[in-house]
């Protein structure tokens, strides 16, 4: 018989089934023994009726055992039910021994009964194949710490909560990807090995090269700009990214995933905008879809399909809406800092109803080289940043294409053309105007299912003073 998954149970017939997964609770009331079984679907109550092998084949095998001679000289029928007996007993005895975490194969007799809370059915066992044993005490308890479980993560994700964010990211993930390859985009991948930055020198991973240093890749931003001359006109990518960034926030990781996006002939940010609450908005109701209900279950969170077109302020407005909230910004022409965040999403929400906000038109100051800066106003930028629920989720911009302007930018942030030639070079053929984001994939998640961290929704979180397991 193959093995059923637990949640694929219920609209099956009373009968014989197969189920597989880790001991999750033993209740031993030495008359009947419960077992909760847990696979990566759900769980499910298995039953082992002990009394009867306890009663009579306890007493009649240990007299047996005794008295080989009264053993030979049993019938055939009876010697089948001493085995089974014999069975039963082994079965009760396995069942009282069960650490949680043991992993088992169970056959049994699958009967649906509505006084069973967990599900309305039960499996009677037949049989219990202990497949790997589990040591006794578990190092971690459901009041541990994050980072102790962070310690024990496979077991941490046993939890069914645990579980369903990474269904969740494999939903919201499969689904970004079907928007992109549905409009014609190409995937790519990009070096992860690098010989310069991409982003701030000061976040830098460097690592011995041979006879040289290389650099691990802080975003494809450069790589997926290659992609405009290159003639690929619309590309997308999913793929890790490395900052040595040192700070302990409940939102940074020092190796994260990152989606992003670059389509060639864009008009400016507004044509970025729209390719991505495009792309966010289909993979919202993918996920509202398929995980809706069991989102509202396990996190409490009523997750709402968002509304096209997101609200857009402008930096410069976005301040003014924060400090009329009575809340001083640290740099007054300096980006939103977390808590400045926090109050304008809930400005959003309160006047827009929306949960998304693109924050635009951010200062040329605090923008990288390569944003392409207003027509007759270079302090401004053709770039954006998206909040979700208070939180910075994704920064995009429609790029510079013109190498002088390019150089001349790069120049004024510190950078020399010379690091950056082959960069440079993508600008020197023909290349078409273009723009592109990149967004957070455990930023999102977090976001959306109402967590703390992006430590719970990193499947391996990586952090200055985390590189284990
Ligand atoms: P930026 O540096 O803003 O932009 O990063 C884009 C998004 O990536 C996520 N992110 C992080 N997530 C976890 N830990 C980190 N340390 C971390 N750093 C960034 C955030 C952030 O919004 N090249 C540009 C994008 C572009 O313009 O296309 C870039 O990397 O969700």
């Amino acid at each position: 018989m193959t093995r059923t998954l637990i949640a694929h149970l219920s609209p099956l017939p009373d009968g014989p089934v197969e189920v597989a997964g880790w001991v999750e609770t033993v209740r031993d009331q030495k008359k009947v023994q419960f077992v909760i079984l847990r696979d990566e679907t759900g769980a499910v109550q298995l039953v082992n009726p002990a009394t009867r092998a306890l009663e009579l084949g306890g007493e009649a095998i240990s007299g047996l055992d005794r008295d080989a001679s009264a053993a030979h000289r049993l019938d055939e029928r009876s010697r089948d039910e001493l085995d089974a007996q014999r069975a039963a007993l082994a079965l009760t005895e396995t069942i009282g021994g069960l650490a949680h975490g043991t992993m088992v194969r169970v056959s049994g007799e699958l009967k649906h009964d509505e006084r069973v809370k967990l599900g309305g059915l039960e499996v009677k066992i037949d049989t219990l194949e202990v497949v790997s044993e589990a040591l006794p005490e578990t190092p971690i308890a459901e009041d541990s710490s994050l980072d102790k479980r962070l310690d024990w993560r496979f077991l941490d994700l046993r939890r069914p909560e645990a579980n369903l964010i990474f269904r969740v990211q494999t939903t919201f993930e499969h689904a970004l990807r079907s928007y992109f390859v549905e409009n014609e985009y190409i995937e790519i991948h990009t070096p992860k090995l690098m010989a310069s930055a991409s982003e701030s020198r000061a976040e830098l991973f460097e690592l011995g090269y041979f006879e040289g240093t290389a650099y691990l890749a802080q975003s494809p931003q450069f790589f997926k700009q290659m992609a405009q001359p290159a003639g690929f006109g619309k590309v997308f990518e999913i793929a890790p990214a490395f900052r040595a960034d040192p700070s302990f926030t409940s939102r940074h990781a020092t190796e994260f995933t990152s989606i992003d996006a670059e389509i060639s002939w864009v008009r400016s940010h507004e044509d970025v905008m729209q390719m991505h609450e495009q792309a966010l908005h289909a993979a919202f109701s993918a996920v509202v879809e398929k995980h809706g209900a069991a989102i509202e279950a396990a996190f409490g969170v009523s997750l709402e399909i968002p509304a096209l077109p997101f609200p857009r302020i402008p930096l410069a407005e976005a301040r003014r809406i924060v400090a009329e909230g009575g809340y001083e910004i640290p740099r007054a022409d300096g980006d939103l800092d977390p808590e400045g965040e926090r109050r304008l999403s809930a400005w959003v929400k309160a006047n827009h109803g929306h949960d998304f906000v693109f924050v635009t038109d951010y200062d040329s100051t605090i923008r990288p080289f390569y944003h392409m800066r207003h027509e007759g106003d270079a302090s401004l930028t053709n770039s954006y940043d998206l909040l979700f629920n208070g939180v910075e989720i994704s920064t995009g911009a429609q790029r510079e294409h013109r190498v002088d302007v390019l150089i001349e930018q790069a120049r004024e942030k510190g950078l020399e053309p010379e690091e950056l030639e082959f960069y440079l070079d993508f600008f020197r053929y023909g290349v078409p105007p273009h723009g592109g984001f990149g967004m957070g994939l455990a930023r999102v998640l977090m976001l959306m299912l109402g967590l703390s961290s992006i430590r719970e929704t990193t499947y391996l979180f990586r952090g200055p003073t985390r590189l284990t397991p």
